[in-house]
């Protein structure tokens, strides 16, 4: 595939990217920069030439294109990537060698492109990566958020927020494409103009018009020629400089003018799973959806120049609502713009659109004000209610007289606008993220719209780009897997359980004891040097890495950790297999008890650290500013997954898989797919505890009391008290009344009600632990039974059952 990409070619770009750009004639006179930058130019030249082409290939099969929206991209960096997929990494290493320079320098040095909290921001990254490689037309839209997620520092012990500044060397791989700018306007007045043929013309006034610029982003495939692109949208103001003001004088407000609606892609709302229902959000999520639109019909009519056969050639996705305002904003162009009735731009959109919901907290499930929107979006505000108006309407005719039933399900209610019931009731496909997860969405959130439409339900399970997340992040184990099983898993990752013939063969598990002690070594060198702290790869590696949220119970984590602690301070010499806790996560800034939870984590760690004889069987480690790239150098080390959140609250989760399919043992609640690595790899392979989702319900709605279970175990007592009387200088009084003193709301994820079969279960995997053959075989089977849980799969399902989408 790439033959045409030869030693020579890829020099010979590079210098002149050095000549034309630096004005450097000498390889050796160029910085490190300087090649960095050089290398990325020359990738993306050959990235460019081959997006042409495909792009030329899908418009002459006329070939459908999907359309991905999301609010967020967690692309992480790029170079290694495209530099593996297009198979020329040793090529590269050997001309950098000869010039003295190591590529894995330059891929340290690029930062990660930010654009995303967690999972949802990956699984879309994961997802173009996916459909790159199945040679699927597909172009993802997004913000370019010039500061991205904030960057992580622990200070005095707690995390502070800075800006990531990502742009200046990451912005390498963008194409700035202004003459494919749009505008996108917000408020003012709209008046309609009915005319005597029944149609209605559409004025605006005194409208706050801003520009979206696109900056396309290339995305690879894995062997192959098809290379597709995110289109992310920069604001630019509209308002010409105000040299009034300034001949006034008045300078800052001249800016400010001009900076005001520069401020909607500046930085992304980091958090997930809580809305806040804020003005600047919406302003986000409208000025995606509008321009996305602008540019998704410039293309069909550019092909096809009509829109009659839209629905047939374009699909939209919705990455959970927050791009939903695509279902008014299409009914607005289609009637407004191209003179559509209702009736006929209805069918067309709905039969466009698709939706994915990623998650159940209520808490998470976008809302807006009627008040905020109609003054920010006049017109999608009418058309949103007539929309409603009809939904009810039919709603009424299938349900006379049940009022209830019928407010859960319209769009608008008691003065706000719901999202989910938007996406719901209009778009052709709705799917969960796991099994569970859909059953949860067909049998609680949207219970009444399954029984209205149960044919629009399906479940999706999500998948990772294993690619990255094995084959490249992990070259140790892939190389072994390439010589133990050959090497077609690279593109079809169900041959991964052709490993399975090897469980019992000790030389590879053997194999694999030393690279996952490899690994972690590598892993402790890195940290050290990053940031002095001391790992030891002697031990086992217990993970707990994702976002920090009271549901994702990293609490009940700590709680485990602090009980062994304490009987280590009462029986010092008592044989336990020397562990380490590595915990890595951003809490969102204005969440309290996340961040209280991070200073906890610390704190531990300190406390640890204060006792050489303890230190030697427990360990805790905060990794500070969690992300793509920490994550790739993480996961090969885990030993023991941690997977543990309230039954019935995460989706799917993402983490589980990578850890996984790197060899990482699951301990786990039955929940999101940790319920179909259960399936896959059986019980002998998982550590599952906890309450099921349905106990966990009902324990709740029988009236929950977290104070029973501190009476009944006294592991979990000692633990508490020792929380609430603090540890190194910082008290931890408010996390134990969080648990057992807040009246009927204490300890809202029942932490204590996991933690006797977490702190068994947990017991008995580290007792397992201690049998090297029987750990390492456990470890074999979950990378054996990883392959379903590749995006590859994924994707080729969305493709089919909700898109329509053929490869081309
Ligand atoms: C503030 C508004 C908001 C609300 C929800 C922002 C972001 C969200 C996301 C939907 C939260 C999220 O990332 N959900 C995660 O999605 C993953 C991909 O499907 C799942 O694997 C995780 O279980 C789910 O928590």
């Amino acid at each position: 595939m790439s033959n045409e990409i030869t030693k020579n070619s890829i020099e010979n770009a590079v210098s002149q990217k050095l000549i034309r750009y630096f004005g450097i004639s000498d390889f050796e006179e160029a910085s490190k920069e300087e090649i960095y930058m050089s290398l990325i130019l020359s990738i993306k030249d050959i990235l460019n030439e081959r997006r042409s082409n495909f792009n030329r290939a899908v418009k002459k099969k006329r070939a459908k294109r999907v359309y991905y929206l999301c609010m967020e991209f967690l692309i992480g960096k790029s170079l290694k990537n495209n530099i593996c997929n297009l198979g020329i990494e040793d090529t590269v290493k050997e001309i950098l060698t000869e010039k003295g320079i190591k590529l894995e320098d330059l891929y340290e040095f690029e930062p990660d492109a930010a654009l995303g909290n967690g999972g949802l921001g990956r699984l879309g990254a994961c997802y173009m990566d996916a459909l790159s490689s199945g040679n699927y037309p597909a172009t993802g839209f997004s913000i370019l958020y010039e500061y991205g997620l904030f960057k992580q520092k622990i200070v005095l012990g707690e995390q502070a927020e800075l800006p990531d500044e990502w742009m200046t060397y990451g912005g390498v791989w963008l194409t700035a494409r202004t003459d494919r700018a749009y505008t996108v306007r917000f408020g003012g007045k709209v008046k309609e103009f009915w005319r005597e043929d029944g149609k209605c013309d559409i004025v605006y006034e005194d409208c706050e018009e801003v520009e979206a610029v696109p900056y396309d982003y290339t995305v690879s495939g894995y062997n192959t020629e098809c290379v597709n692109s995110i289109r992310l949208w920069k604001a630019v103001s509209k308002r010409d400089f105000n040299m009034s003001l300034v001949s006034q004088g008045q300078y800052v407000r001249a800016l400010e003018e001009k900076g005001n609606s520069e401020i909607i892609s500046k930085v992304l709302y980091p958090s997930d799973n809580h809305t806040e229902g804020k003005l600047l959000r919406l302003t986000q999520q409208y000025f995606l959806v509008s321009a996305s639109l602008q540019s998704i019909i410039f293309d069909h009519l550019k092909v096809y120049g009509s829109l009659e056969n839209f629905a047939d050639k374009v699909a939209i996705h919705i990455n959970d609502t927050h791009p939903a305002l695509i279902i008014p904003e299409m009914m607005r162009v289609l009637i407004d713009n191209y003179g559509y009735t209702w009736e006929d731009a209805w069918r067309i959109v709905s039969k466009t659109v698709s939706y994915t919901n990623h998650t159940v907290m209520s808490e998470a499930l976008e809302c807006w004000s009627e008040d905020i929107f109609k003054i920010r979006l006049p017109r999608l505000y009418t058309i949103v209610s007539e929309i409603n108006r009809r939904l009810c309407k039919n709603l009424w005719a299938s349900y006379p007289g049940d009022w209830e039933k019928i407010s859960r399900m319209s769009i608008i209610n008691s003065g706000s606008i719901r999202m989910a019931q938007l996406c719901v009731s209009s778009s052709c496909k709705i799917n969960g993220v796991s099994e569970l997860h859909t059953e949860i969405l067909k049998k609680n959130l949207f219970y009444d719209y399954y029984k209205y439409t149960p044919e629009k339900f399906i479940n999706i399970t999500n998948g990772i780009a294993y690619r990255r997340w094995l084959c490249f992040s992990n070259p140790r184990l892939s190389e072994l897997l390439d010589l133990v099983i050959g090497n077609s898993y690279r593109t079809d990752a169900s041959k991964l359980t052709e490993f399975k013939n090897y469980e019992n063969d000790k030389s590879v598990l053997l194999k694999l004891a030393d690279i996952k002690y490899n690994n972690k070594t590598e892993f402790s060198n890195w940290l050290k040097s990053k940031t002095g702290q001391i790992l030891d790869p002697n031990t086992v590696f217990d993970i707990q890495v994702k976002r920090m949220h009271e549901y994702k119970r990293q609490l009940l984590n700590i709680l485990n950790i602090i009980s062994t602690y304490v009987d280590l301070l009462n029986t010092p010499n008592m044989d336990i297999v020397p562990q380490t806790y590595i915990f890595a996560a951003k809490a969102p800034p204005n969440y309290y008890m996340a961040k209280q939870l991070i200073k906890l984590i610390v704190a531990i760690e300190n406390e640890i650290n204060k006792h050489p004889i303890i230190k030697e069987q427990l360990n805790v480690v905060f990794v500070e500013n969690y992300n793509v790239s920490v994550a790739e150098k993480l996961i090969p080390c885990c030993e023991i997954s941690e997977q543990i959140s309230l039954a019935g609250k995460e989706a799917s989760g993402t983490g589980n898989m990578k850890q996984m399919i790197n060899g990482g043992v699951t301990i786990g609640t039955l929940d999101g797919a940790n319920v179909e690595i259960k399936n896959e790899v059986g019980e002998d392979n998982i550590y599952i505890f906890g309450h099921t989702a349905k106990e966990a319900e009902e324990l709740w709605r029988q009236g929950y009391n977290s104070i029973l279970y501190y009476n009944k175990c006294y592991k979990l007592k000692n633990a508490i008290d020792f929380l609430a009387s603090g540890f190194n200088d910082v008290g931890f009084v408010k996390i134990a009344d969080y648990l057992i003193s807040g009246g009927n709301i204490s300890d809202p994820y029942m932490c204590l009600a996991d933690f006797d079969s977490y702190y068994k279960i947990h017991h008995n995997m580290l007792n397992d632990y201690r049998d090297t053959l029987k750990w390492q075989k456990k470890s074999l089977n979950n990378i054996a039974k990883a392959g379903i849980f590749s995006a590859d799969r994924s994707i080729s399902e969305y493709a089919n059952k909700v898109w329509g989408l053929l490869k081309v």
